[in-house]
C-alpha cells in the first residue's frame, strides 16, 4: 500500500522533526511504501531512506498551525489523493514500537490518553459547528494521531476545514481547535477503527496501555509563536 504520513513542523516545532521521522523509519508500517509529507515554513533537511515530500506552508500564530491543519491537507488534495491511506501525527511524537496493518481502516481515531474512559471536553457552544450537545453520546479522541483511507481522510479534511472557516467567520474558535472539530466529525461519521491510547501515549503517564506512539512532554508557552 502507498501510505502518506502527514506532519506539520513550523517555527520552533522543527526541532522535533528529525527524531520523529527517524522513529517512523524504525517503527511505522515497515511493509508498505511510505511517503512523508512534511509541511513547514522553514528549510527542511531530513535524513530518511523513504520518500519525502516537503510542502511549503506559511506559519501563522498559535493556534493556526494546528487549527488549520485540515485546510492545509485539503489544499494538497491532488497529491494526497494518490496515496491509498493517509495518517497524521503531531510532530512532537515518537514511535517506540511497531505500528502496522492494525491501523489500516477507512476512518481511524485514537482514544485520548486522558479521557479513554470519559466523555472528555468537547465544544459546548451551540454557535460552533464543533458543538456536541449534552445528550449526545461520545467518546473523546485525541488530535495527535488519526488517519484512514485517503478518500475518507480527505473527505474529513474538507468538511472540518469548511466548518472551521464558518466558525471563524462567526468569530468562534472551538475549545480544543482541530481536536474539537474532529470529535464532532467522528460523532457524525463514526470511526471504523478505534485505536487505544497506545497510539497517543502521554510521556510520563501511568495508564494501562503499552506505548507505541508517545507524545513528548513539552513547554507549550515556550513553543507557541
Ligand atoms: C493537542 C493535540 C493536537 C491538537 C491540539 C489542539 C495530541 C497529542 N495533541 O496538542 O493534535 O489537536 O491539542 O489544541 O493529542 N504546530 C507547528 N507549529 C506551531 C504550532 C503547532 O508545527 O507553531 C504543529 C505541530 O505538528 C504540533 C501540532 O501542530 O505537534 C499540534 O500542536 P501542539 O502539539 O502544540 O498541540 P497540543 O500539545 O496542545
Amino acid at each position: 500500500m502507498k501510505i502518506g504520513l502527514l506532519v506539520i513542523a513550523t517555527n520552533k516545532y522543527l526541532q522535533f522533526l528529525q527524531p520523529f521521522i527517524s522513529s517512523a523509519d524504525e517503527w511505522f508500517c515497515k511493509n508498505h511504501e511510505i511517503t512523508y509529507f512534511i509541511f513547514s515554513n522553514e528549510k527542511v533537511n531530513i535524513k530518511s531512506n523513504r520518500n519525502i515530500k516537503i510542502k511549503k506552508v506559511e506559519h501563522k500564530p498559535w493556534p493556526w498551525m494546528t487549527l488549520g491543519r485540515y485546510k492545509i491537507f485539503h489544499e494538497s488534495f491532488e497529491e494526497l489523493s494518490k496515496m491509498d491511506y493517509l495518517y497524521y501525527s503531531d510532530v512532537d511524537m515518537r514511535f517506540c514500537d511497531f505500528v502496522g496493518d492494525e491501523i489500516l481502516s477507512q476512518r481511524v481515531a485514537t482514544q485520548h490518553p486522558g479521557y479513554f474512559e470519559r466523555r472528555g471536553t468537547p465544544e459546548t457552544n451551540p454557535l460552533s459547528l464543533a458543538c456536541v450537545r449534552y445528550d449526545e453520546k461520545m467518546q473523546y479522541f485525541a488530535g495527535g494521531f488519526n488517519g484512514g483511507s485517503s478518500e475518507e481522510y480527505l473527505k474529513m479534511a474538507k468538511c472540518i476545514s469548511n466548518n472551521i472557516d464558518i466558525d471563524m467567520l462567526n468569530n468562534i474558535i472551538a475549545i480544543w481547535h482541530d481536536e474539537s472539530h474532529m470529535n464532532r466529525y467522528f460523532i457524525d461519521n463514526p470511526p471504523t477503527k478505534i485505536l487505544s491510547p497506545s497510539y497517543c501515549y502521554g510521556e510520563g503517564m501511568k495508564i494501562p496501555f503499552r506505548p507505541k506512539l508517545i507524545s513528548i512532554d513539552k513547554n507549550n508557552a515556550e513553543l507557541h509563536s
